[in-house]
């Protein structure tokens, strides 16, 4: 069996990218560890940049996420029990699209079916091998059968704990990691949302995000300590939570009901450097996790697959010039959703450690923010994603 490019992994990154390539006429195969049913159970990101609207759209998923996706023109900034609007067109010109994770899958799993792409899923003891040389391949297990592919590349898209980083040797990448002292524990609801737009609280008893997935469902969070178990939390408990820290008017208004999914994630900031080791590419998840205050994980996902479909076209049309150029690109506009994503972090949450000098120091940043026009554009610019280089 071959392929021009094995791809690992069926979340957003890996289906994307094998969308695009087939749209190029790149022959392509995908291999995932889960079943198709667990992969659209995970609730996960929320909010998209335009440029990620636009890869949809070029791979020609778009349609239903222009139908169905709710444009934002702003959001707000609570902190002291009031709500202050980022105007987030008025300050850049542009908007971000809610539209969630498990659509975007949905509709690329839906596209590569229709195009018969081969996919596996379920696939066991996924390896990667020869990456270093010019005769790469993947093996896999399904169905109690060992399987090999050659291949002339391998996609890295396999998430955080994926096989594909974990092959390459150790001193060949720098980890960069840094871990916080908390998690967000998230509900989802068949609700009408608080706010037609997204609330991010800054308060004392810890950061609460009012998000939504459409008019009738919501997507809420607040920070947890890390030592915490979804299964502890009940609805009520989590609904009381909430409501005390959403501003009185808006608590007043919070519709509650059962939850459909509740789950905890922990925080990290994570980059490997570099992307590429020969013929193995890392994107998304697998290369880099950002802390999800920014909305910023699903949207670099999409533009490394951007970046990657740029050099493996070129290079299938004789040259290797943007292929050669991937892992530098990738990492210089991920480099900056990090820092954006680890400030935003660190200004909206209560830290266990930090003392009454760092809470005056996020106050003191909430209030510069809400006075200047200049601090306000910086954060619109970050949020509605900077443009790809
Ligand atoms: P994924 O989605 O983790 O998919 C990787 C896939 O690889 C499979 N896999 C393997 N397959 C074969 N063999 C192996 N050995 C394998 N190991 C793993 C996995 O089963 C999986 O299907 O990574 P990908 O595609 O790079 O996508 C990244 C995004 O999922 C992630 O960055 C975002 O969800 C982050 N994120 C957000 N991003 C945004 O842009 N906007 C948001 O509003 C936003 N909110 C969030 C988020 C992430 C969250 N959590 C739970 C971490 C909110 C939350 C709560
Ligand atoms: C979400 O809707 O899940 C969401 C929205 C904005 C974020 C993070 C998550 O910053």
């Amino acid at each position: 069996m071959r392929t021009q490019v094995a791809i690992i992994g069926a979340g957003p990154s890996g289906l994307l990218l094998g969308q695009l390539l087939h749209k190029a006429g790149i022959d392509n195969m995908i291999l995932e560890q889960r079943s198709g049913d667990y992969v659209l159970g995970r609730i996960r990101a929320g909010v998209l940049e335009q440029v990620a609207v636009d890869l949809l759209d070029r791979a020609g998923v778009g349609a239903r996420m222009h139908a169905e996706g709710l444009p934002h023109d702003g959001f707000d900034l609570a902190f002291d029990g009031a709500r202050h609007r980022i105007d987030l067109h008025g300050l850049t010109g542009k908007r971000v699209m809610v539209y969630g994770q498990t659509e975007v899958t949905r509709d690329l799993m839906d596209a590569r079916r229709a195009g018969a792409a081969v996919s596996v899923y379920e696939a066991e003891h996924v390896a990667v091998h020869g990456f270093d040389g010019t005769r790469p391949s993947v093996e896999w297990t399904h169905g109690g059968k060992r399987e090999t592919m050659q291949c002339d590349f391998i996609a890295g898209c396999d998430g955080f704990h994926g096989v594909c980083r974990a092959s390459v040797p150790e001193g060949a990448v720098q980890l960069h990691e840094k871990v916080y002292p908390f998690g967000w524990l998230g509900l989802l609801s068949d609700t009408p949302p608080v706010s037609p737009e997204l609330i991010y609280v800054n308060h004392e008893r810890g950061f609460a995000l009012a998000s939504m997935r459409s008019k009738t469902r919501s997507r809420y969070y607040v920070q947890c300590r890390t030592d915490e178990h979804v299964a502890d939390w009940s609805d009520e408990m989590f609904w009381a939570e909430f409501r005390r820290r959403l501003p009185a008017e808006t608590a007043e208004r919070l519709v509650t009901g059962p939850s459909i999914e509740k789950s905890i994630a922990p925080l990290r900031s994570f980059v490997a450097e570099p992307l590429r080791f020969g013929r193995l590419f890392l994107a998304g998840d697998a290369g880099h996790i950002v802390p999800p205050t920014g909305a910023k994980g699903l949207n670099l996902a999409a533009t490394d697959v951007g970046y990657l479909y740029e050099g493996l076209v070129e290079h299938y049309r004789g040259s290797d010039k943007a292929l050669d150029a991937y892992s530098q690109r990738a990492l210089s506009r991920i480099w900056k959703a990090e820092r954006f994503s680890w400030w935003m972090t660190t200004l909206m949450h209560r830290f266990p450690e930090g003392g009454s000098f760092d809470r005056r120091m996020q106050h003191a940043e909430l209030e510069y923010l809400i006075g200047s026009e200049a601090a306000q554009r910086s954060l619109a610019e970050n949020y509605v994603g900077l443009p790809m280089d």
